[in-house]
């Protein structure tokens, strides 16, 4: 029989890895799109990534159980995107 809290898996860290990301930029740095990225579930968690460009940026890992991505972009200038996979950093219950 299986007892459900002994096997249990609990989240504790958010592993962030990018396929490809292009997103607009330009002499400003990211300032008409870009994707920040937050080490918590609120945009008052520390931010780990201000991203834009055409770089495959780093992993990220954070440092609890949440993270929070938001895009920011304007009307104008459209780039191809991004596409993130993401793994769920586990240890057993218990
Ligand atoms: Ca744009």
């Amino acid at each position: 029989m299986c007892n459900y809290d002994r096997h249990r898996l609990v989240v504790q860290r958010v592993h962030l890895h990018f396929l490809s990301f292009e997103v607009e930029y330009n002499k400003k740095g990211c300032y008409y799109d870009y994707l920040n990225v937050y080490d918590g579930d609120t945009i008052s968690a520390p931010r780990l990534a201000k991203l834009c460009g055409d770089k495959r940026p780093e992993d990220i890992l954070s440092s609890n159980n949440s993270l929070l991505l938001v895009f920011i972009t304007d009307k104008t200038k459209t780039f191809g995107g991004f596409v993130i996979v993401y793994k769920e950093i586990h240890t057993p219950g218990t």
